[in-house]
């Protein structure tokens, strides 16, 4: 059998190819045969590269069909997808290329001159730019190319993509994500969320992270869904396009927006079924102020980069408030504290099994065995606990991770270089609440006496030199000295209770 992801993806939404796939809004639509020979084009610019299976690649690109049609070129050839964040900075991009020493990086245009020059420093064979326009000259040029119809023949344990996820260490690692770990999830959300080519689904996510790219697009494509493209969440045009849908998934962010949006009515949401959450947690206030004003239950998920998606609420069945339902068909979740499996409803480190679990960090291979426990779970580092029917409740996370807008940020690589600043003697990052993004980060800093007073804007704008903008603390605030605890660690939850109104 062929586990390439994109002939699996193919061969179920091949029976109507004259069918619209995507949408762009007052812009263009598109079939699934056209979608189909922009892949083989994209596929035809790899092969022209001499790129092959196993090859890696990163795109650096804004959200567009030109996106999409480079991923499932990816898919088709074998090659290794890595997509960025474009709001990444090149010292963030730098440690990527460091990491996975792709053999092409496709950039968007002009975002710097210098990406090019770090790239020929770093061995990258090829740089390309590509824009979203019809005129862009790469593109111009790839769909020049005679379509390359390839569907590589892949194993399942054939790598599909690396995508990075942060680190508790600040630094990220690049999750190995194989061909039939996206096939198993997408074919699994198909199933329980009840996928359908009469459904619409609505997709305002970005693509470089598993909820837009895997969980939305995968699933939508599996099902030979129709999907409506926009750019970015933006409540107007989410306003405008939602009558048209059947199916939406964001975090949490977009349906505080939604809920808090007086025109978002009856006639918004009068053809949807179905609201999905998930990247961070929904909190029960939006979940019930959502079915006060639409008399739908949004169904919450939970997942991670190393997983896919692990558990949901049902789509037939009691969507309960706060927890994220069931392990998905052909997956095993345990809740555990110091190696020991514990009964229901006791709180402990979640752990995960099954097809869906990725199959290391590139690279690190000590990081991967500790992650691991010996009977191959998947260790999350989420904390939770199980009831008796098996639903999960996720209760927090053993790592001062910060989820803010559904972006995952590890302190530590803030505090690695606010502990670089001539002026601080010591930094602590924490979250606290942020009314629209969930959660926010704030920096609680220790002056260094020695030193002349450095200003917040002077901190900020070295920060903003290194790191992408939704990293950047929110608020700084200066105490002569941090707690700590007996073994010398900051004691951060004391951080959180203390100023966790500060942003409100
Ligand atoms: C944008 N900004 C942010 C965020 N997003 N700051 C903090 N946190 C954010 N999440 C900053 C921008 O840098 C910009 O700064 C300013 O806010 C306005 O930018 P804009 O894009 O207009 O912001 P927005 O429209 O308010 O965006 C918020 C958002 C967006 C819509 C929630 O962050 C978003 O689409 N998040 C989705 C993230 C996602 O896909 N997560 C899935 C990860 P300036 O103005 O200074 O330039 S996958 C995952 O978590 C697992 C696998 C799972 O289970 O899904």
């Amino acid at each position: 059998m062929n586990h390439n992801l994109y002939k699996i993806l193919y061969k179920n939404f091949k029976s109507d190819l004259d069918k619209i796939c995507i949408e762009i809004p007052d812009y263009k639509k598109i079939s699934f045969k056209d979608l189909d020979i922009l892949s083989a084009h994209f596929a035809s610019f790899l092969y022209d590269l001499g790129l092959k299976k196993g090859d890696r690649m990163i795109c650096q690109i804004d959200k567009s069909l030109s996106a999409i049609g480079l991923y499932l070129g990816c898919l088709r050839m074998g090659v290794i997808y890595t997509p960025l964040n474009a709001s990444y900075t090149n010292d963030e991009v730098k440690y990527f290329i460091q990491n996975i020493q792709p053999k092409l990086f496709v950039s968007k245009p002009k975002l710097n001159d210098d990406l090019e020059n770090i790239c020929a420093k770093l061995g990258v064979h090829f740089f390309k730019t590509i824009g979203t326009s019809d005129s862009d000259p790469l593109l111009i040029e790839i769909l020049s190319m005679d379509p390359l119809n390839i569907f590589e023949n892949c194993k399942d344990h054939d790598i599909a993509a690396i995508l990075f996820t942060s680190g508790t260490t600040g630094k990220s690692k690049g999750a190995i994500i194989t061909h039939s770990n996206l096939s198993s999830n997408a074919l699994a959300l198909r199933e329980i969320w009840g996928f359908t080519g009469e459904d619409i689904l609505l997709h305002t996510l970005p693509i470089f992270h598993v909820h837009g790219l895997f969980v939305a697009l995968n699933t939508a494509l599996l099902s030979a869904s129709k999907i409506i493209f926009l750019e970015k969440f933006n409540i107007e045009d989410v306003l405008k396009n939602l009558p048209k849908s059947t199916v939406m998934m964001g975090v949490p962010t977009y349906y505080n927006r939604l809920v808090n949006e007086e025109v978002f009515g009856e006639k918004a949401y009068k053809n949807m079924r179905l609201f999905i959450s998930g990247s961070a947690p929904l909190t029960e206030k939006t979940f019930k102020e959502f079915k006060k004003k639409t008399n739908h239950s949004i169904l919450e998920r939970y997942g991670m980069t190393e997983t896919g998606m692990i558990t949901s609420n049902p789509l037939d069945g009691d969507r309960v408030e706060g927890t994220v339902g069931f392990p998905l068909p052909k997956i095993k979740i345990r809740a555990t504290k110091e190696g020991k499996i514990l009964p229901e409803n006791e709180k402990g480190i979640i752990e995960v099994k099954g097809p869906n679990v990725f199959i290391g960090y590139w690279g690190m291979r000590e990081k991967t065995e500790e992650e691991f426990t010996e009977d191959g779970f998947f260790i999350t580092g989420d904390i939770g606990q199980i009831d008796k029917t098996g639903r999960l409740t996720l209760s927090g996370r053993s790592s001062d991770m910060i989820i803010s807008g559904g972006y995952n940020i590890y302190p530590k690589e803030i505090e690695i270089i606010l502990n670089t600043i001539e002026g601080i003697r010591e930094s602590a990052i924490i979250g606290v609440k942020h009314s629209d993004l969930g959660e926010s980060p704030i920096a609680v800093l220790v002056r260094d006496s020695k030193v002349s007073k450095i200003s917040e804007n002077d901190i900020i704008e070295v920060l903003n030199r290194k790191l992408s903008k939704f990293k950047i603390p929110k608020s700084i605030i200066w105490i002569d000295k941090l707690p700590i605890n007996a073994m010398g660690k900051v004691q951060k939850k004391n951080l959180r209770i203390k100023y966790e109104k500060i942003l409100l």
